[in-house]
């Protein structure tokens, strides 16, 4: 068998279905609401690999604090055959668990996107000639099939991205993960951590406004597939702390009051002067609620690591 393959479970046309779907239904919503992933085309994900990088924004540094420091740790705890990343994209975070995981034999790194699956299988694949990797081109939260491949599974779920899920749609994402998983097969979960409001809110709001230009990319995304006339420039950008529920929501503010057309759905959305669109919800935990929240999936929590200023974590759990 060759040592790359990459396998589609995603229809060429069940993006653009769901878009439509999840605009119509967040659009005539009160209150106003979009699912976090409509954020990430070509340039959205640009601007989410420029926002990795700026000072504010400390998850994807501390996360790879943690990964340099452990690996060595979480692979002979695991002795890992098979490692499957969700949300894997450019393979960048796992480059050095992969190194670690002696026992490796094949890589199956799940994403929405084909070229960055093939781009990063490739480089992998030289870098590491014994390995088997295969791509699946998948939506995770949607009845994911793994294809048969030594035990014992790591899955790896990591960036804080499972913050993105509201607490309902967690405990079915976990319990689905677990189902996935065989006995004795290990979980790695990355999740931010509760912390003071000022750095929370400030890693969600840069100076330099790239997450605002992040956050209203999605207007553009929607202009572009479904040939509405927003103007992005009459929204401004909104990070807050909602301390009930523990995580920070991203809006979008409209500054005047207008109706958008989007002729695709035969919508026309009015907003109100100061309505707010919520575009992205991103929960920040601790460690008793993830231990419960695992649990409550069936899978046990044997590891907790923090960064040394203890803001982000990766646990690992058994099923
Ligand atoms: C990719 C979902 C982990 O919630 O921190 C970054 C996305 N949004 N800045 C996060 C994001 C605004 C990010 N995740």
């Amino acid at each position: 068998m060759s040592p790359f393959t990459l396998t589609r479970t995603l229809p060429a046309d069940a993006t653009a279905a769901a878009l439509r779907a999840d605009v119509r239904q967040g659009l005539t919503h009160d209150p106003k609401e979009l699912p976090p992933k409509w954020f990430y085309d070509a340039r959205g994900s640009e601007l989410f690999d420029e926002i990795t990088r700026l000072p504010v924004y400390y998850p994807t540094r501390a996360e790879r604090e943690i990964l340099l420091a452990r690996s060595g740790e979480i692979a002979a705890a695991t002795g890992a055959r098979t490692l499957i990343e969700l949300g894997s994209g450019s393979s960048e975070k796992t480059r050095h668990l992969i190194g670690a995981l002696e026992s490796l034999d094949t890589y199956v790194p799940v994403d929405v996107s084909p070229s960055a699956l093939e781009t990063a299988g490739r480089a992998l694949l030289a870098g590491h000639p014994g390995l088997t990797v295969h791509a699946l081109v998948a939506d995770f939260q949607h009845g994911l099939t793994l294809p048969d491949t030594p035990g014992p599974r790591l899955l790896a779920f990591l960036g804080g991205t499972i913050g993105n899920l509201l607490p309902g749609e967690r405990a079915a994402f976990l319990r689905e993960m677990h189902d996935l998983l065989a006995p004795g097969d290990a979980l790695l979960l990355g999740t931010d951590l509760v912390k003071d409001e000022a750095t929370l809110v400030a890693a969600y709001d840069d100076p330099q406004g790239v997450t605002a230009a992040f956050n209203r990319n999605v207007l553009h995304v929607i202009n572009r597939e479904l040939e509405a006339d927003f103007d992005p420039d009459d929204f401004t950008h909104l990070a807050r702390w909602n301390a009930e529920d523990a995580w920070i929501e991203m809006r979008l503010r409209a500054r005047r009051a207008l109706t958008v057309k989007i002729p695709a759905l035969g919508l026309a959305v009015p907003f109100a002067a100061g309505e707010e669109l919520r575009t992205e919800v991103s929960a920040k935990f601790r460690e008793e609620g993830v231990r419960a929240e695992l649990a409550a999936a069936g899978m046990d929590l044997t590891h907790w690591w923090t960064d040394a200023a203890g803001r982000f974590a990766l646990s690992l759990s058994v099923r």
